[in-house]
């Protein structure tokens, strides 16, 4: 299959969507629905509402009516990247090479800018209940998100990394930082598809070992890619102290060991879905595309 492709459609049916149901920049207060829309709308990939759309391909469940889930995904993922960029956080000034969101619209207008985010998401994860879908579903759905999100995860992962600052930390507590600040939320992405297309406990829990699988060649491929991006600018400024500082997996591997655990990893996330028809297709071909990727 021609994952590209994929991977471009659905990215391009996502972007559709969140135009959609974004309010749009006219309305007031401009500024927050402005800055909702600059994050949004600054380049990324996707991979969360894909990996949920491809989940549901996978199971032959019909996309359409869970379009605006798929979108609450990329919200969330966009209000973590606007608050982890803030200058109590990682005070980044530039993402994705835009600048950051505080740095565009204040402090306080990127604060609340996440917050709307994060708060929309919960509407619109409950708004295919107007196309049919069934309520209970929805519920167990957005447990697994909420979980993803908060305090099974993503924000559990942000304030271990905040306490890992500047101290020796070793390969298992990294791992604990990236499975709950990013694994999570991907995990929560192909859980929550699973649970909308009514899958079995067994094949929830081959979608779980995917995702975790998933998740792990992503960090250590995204590791891989600021090594190889810090050794292109070798001799210029290398950005913040704290960059200096990151401990990722090729400062303890090395970056052929880490290579190769990023392979390992994609070859067991495969392994997970051997039972599944060519429905998961894309769901292979995400794996195996993640450690390919150059961004
Ligand atoms: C502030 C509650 C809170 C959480 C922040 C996810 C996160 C937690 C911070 C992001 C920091 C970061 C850059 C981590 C590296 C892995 C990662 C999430 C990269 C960005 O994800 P992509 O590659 O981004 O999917 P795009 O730009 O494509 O959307």
């Amino acid at each position: 299959m021609n994952i590209d492709l994929y991977l471009k459609e659905k990215a391009n049916l996502i972007n559709q969507e969140l135009d959609r149901l974004l309010p749009e920049v006219e309305l007031k207060p401009q500024v927050l629905h402005q800055a909702m829309r600059y994050s949004v709308f600054a380049g990324g990939k996707r991979l969360r509402p894909v990996l949920f759309l491809a989940t549901l391909d996978a199971l032959e469940e019909p996309s359409e009516p869970y379009l605006p889930f798929a979108c609450a995904l990329e919200l969330i993922h966009t209000y973590s990247l606007i608050h982890d960029d803030l200058p109590a956080m990682d005070n980044d000034d530039l993402r994705r090479g835009l600048p950051t969101s505080h740095k565009k619209f204040g402090e306080a207008q990127a604060i609340l800018a996440g917050d709307a985010l994060l708060t929309y998401a919960f509407k619109l994860m409950v708004s295919p209940k107007e196309k049919g879908a069934s309520p209970e579903k929805l519920l167990a759905a957005i447990d697994e998100v909420t979980d993803g999100a908060g305090l099974k995860g993503m924000i559990v992962g942000q304030v271990l990394d905040i306490q890992a600052e500047n101290k020796e930390i070793g390969l298992d507590e990294l791992q604990t930082i990236h499975r709950n600040k990013t694994g999570a939320l991907f995990a929560a992405s192909i859980r929550s598809a699973a649970v909308l297309a009514g899958c079995n406990p067994e094949m929830l829990e081959k979608l779980t070992g995917y995702a975790e699988n998933f998740g792990l060649a992503f960090q250590i491929t995204d590791d891989i890619l600021d090594v190889i991006g810090d050794t292109a600018k070798m001799g210029k400024p290398t950005g913040s102290d704290q960059e200096q500082k990151k401990i990722t997996y090729p400062s303890f591997l090395g970056l052929e060991r880490s290579q190769e655990l990023a392979r390992e990893s994609v070859e067991k996330a495969v392994q997970y879905l051997i039972e599944l028809p060519a429905g998961a297709d894309p769901l292979r071909a995400l794996a195996r595309q993640v450690i390919d990727r150059e961004n």
